[in-house]
């Protein structure tokens, strides 16, 4: 047995996968600890996926109702998702077969903000929560768990669930003991502010405390968290990222920001990532990061001493990066804090430290409104993650996206948002390869002007026509609504948004 089990009530609790999936039955809430691809339970979901293929065999019913921080990984909605043993999912996803079964109507998805969920749950808004399937590091002798490469909703699903499972994976690196800072709201209605006013402010313990009594099985595993590998940034991410680095110097020329105080929220993906290469040689110094995933490009600005302090929920690393982390965690928890997503993704202390977003996106309409989750209005991509959390309460939030998708059959920039997941008052600067468009301090027919500016050429003369008829119906946000979808129309009946 593994000797990361130091509490003797606990060890007694050991059994198998299987042992334990016993635990969880047809039409439960279950949570489970993840975020992007880490720290999500390894040996639960294939063992509770036999049971649901099992049980569709003997043709009874087995479906369950899965919570988690964000994405998890082949070996968690992967499995449960080809076994046909998830009902209802709540919140991002990015697991494909899944999302096939949230468009065809045979899943529900509820895509809330990542840091409401955690409370809605706590709440009821779900009902009652019968299982917590958490990942940890180690439990220590007292029975404290040292959480893994993600903190999630750990916190909230523990306190709420009847029942608790752990997971204790020997792969995460046991000097991620430190890492950590689970710090746990009052209940409602006895709230106190949250004292983060730096960064790098630790506000909680580096271990995470839940009810023994509610601990019915422990399972070990050495499974890898799922690190998939960045694809090398393309000509087209490089010129974003070069975009978005002038939009930053930009803002220091105009005194609104300094060298020294670039406090950086990131989406996950090759934009972003390609961003983070640009500020290594940049002027930028003593960055922070106050965000949600760790990625490649922040360990690299840690390791040349670029950025100083990030704290966020979860990693969502390359293979070579984990290695990295898990090589070096006792150096890198000097510059990374872990905390629940409640907490990295918390409105009060975005507003209050006053960073910069910067998000991808599906598209976004010619005033500025942002698609982030749903193809042609209608089949949901991930989810809204973290996105509406920093937008909505940044000091300055921006998009990034290349101006076309599906090899250039796609608009970024359509006439009217087909979904609209983040608002024309909360986006402000928007990021293509042609440039960027800032819409601060703009009136929607102003800002119409800028956005085309950015659009990909072949579709600018399309989508100026559009706001030349939209003009002759007027208004203060001049709209025909008899043409404004033909751009997502023409794509669904010709398979291009051209003309
Ligand atoms: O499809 O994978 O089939 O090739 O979307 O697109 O350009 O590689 O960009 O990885 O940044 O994803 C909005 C999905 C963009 C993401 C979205 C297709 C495109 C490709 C990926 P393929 P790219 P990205 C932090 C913050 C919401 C949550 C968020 C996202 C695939 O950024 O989920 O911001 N954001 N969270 O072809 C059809 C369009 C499209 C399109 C792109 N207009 N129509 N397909 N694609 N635009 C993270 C968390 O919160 C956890």
């Amino acid at each position: 047995m593994s000797d990361r089990i130091l509490n003797a009530e606990l060890k007694n609790k050991v059994v198998s996968a299987e042992e334990a999936a016993q635990h969880v039955n047809n039409g439960d809430n279950v949570g489970m600890s993840g975020f992007t691809g880490a720290g999500y339970p390894k040996a639960l979901p294939t063992a509770i996926g036999e049971k649901a293929k099992a049980a569709h065999a003997a043709g009874e019913d087995f479906k369950i109702n899965v919570f988690t921080g964000a994405s998890t990984a082949d070996d968690a909605d992967g499995v449960l998702a080809e076994a046909e043993a998830i009902n209802f999912r709540s919140p991002y996803n990015s697991d494909r077969g899944l999302r096939n079964q949230f468009n065809s109507g045979e899943a529900f998805y509820s895509d809330v903000h990542l840091s409401h969920l955690g409370q809605q749950v706590q709440q009821g808004f779900f009902g009652d929560m019968q299982v917590a399937i958490l990942e940890c590091t180690k439990i220590n002798e007292d029975g404290t768990i040292v959480p893994s490469s993600a903190v999630g909703n750990n916190v909230e699903f523990a306190a709420a669930a009847d029942k608790i499972i752990l997971e204790v994976n020997s792969w995460q690196s046991l000097d991620l003991e430190g890492m950590h800072d689970v710090y746990v709201p009052e209940l409602l209605w006895d709230r106190t502010p949250i004292q983060i006013n730096r960064i790098g402010d630790r506000i909680g313990n580096t271990f995470h405390t839940i009810d023994l009594d509610k601990v019915v099985a422990v399972v070990e595993t050495d499974r890898p968290d799922r690190n998939t590998p960045f694809k090398e940034p393309d000509e087209i991410s490089k010129q974003i990222a070069a975009n978005f680095l002038q939009f930053l110097e930009d803002e220091v020329a105009a005194g609104r920001l300094t060298y020294d105080n670039y406090i950086m929220q990131s989406g996950v993906g090759n934009v972003p990532n390609a961003v983070m290469a640009g500020l290594l040689d940049s002027k930028f110094e003593n960055i922070t990061a106050y965000t949600e995933v760790i990625q490649d490009g922040m360990l690299d600005l840690i390791d040349a001493g670029k950025m100083t302090m990030a704290s966020a929920t979860s990693f969502s690393l390359s293979p070579e990066a984990a290695e990295r982390m898990n090589a070096k965690a006792d150096f890198y928890r000097k510059h990374i804090i872990l905390r629940p997503q409640a907490i990295s993704n918390h409105p009060e202390v975005i507003r209050r430290v006053g960073l910069i977003a910067s998000n991808g996106l599906i598209e976004a309409d010619i005033y500025g409104n942002v698609n982030s989750t749903n193809v042609t209005g209608v089949k949901v991509m991930n989810g809204i993650g973290g996105s509406g959390d920093f937008t909505r309460n940044a000091y300055i939030s921006s998009f990034v996206t290349p101006s076309v998708a599906k090899g250039g059959d796609i608009s970024a920039i359509v006439p009217f948002a087909s979904h609209i997941d983040h608002t024309e008052h909360d986006a402000m600067v928007f990021v293509t390869e042609y440039g960027y468009a800032d819409l601060r301090g703009l009136a929607p027919r102003q800002r119409a002007e800028r956005m085309i500016s950015i659009a990909h050429p072949d579709y600018r003369p399309l989508l100026e026509e559009y706001v030349e008829a939209a003009k002759k119906v007027g208004g203060h946000t001049p709209h025909d609504l008899t043409q404004a979808f033909e751009f997502h129309n023409r794509f669904n009946s010709t398979g291009s948004m051209k003309k």
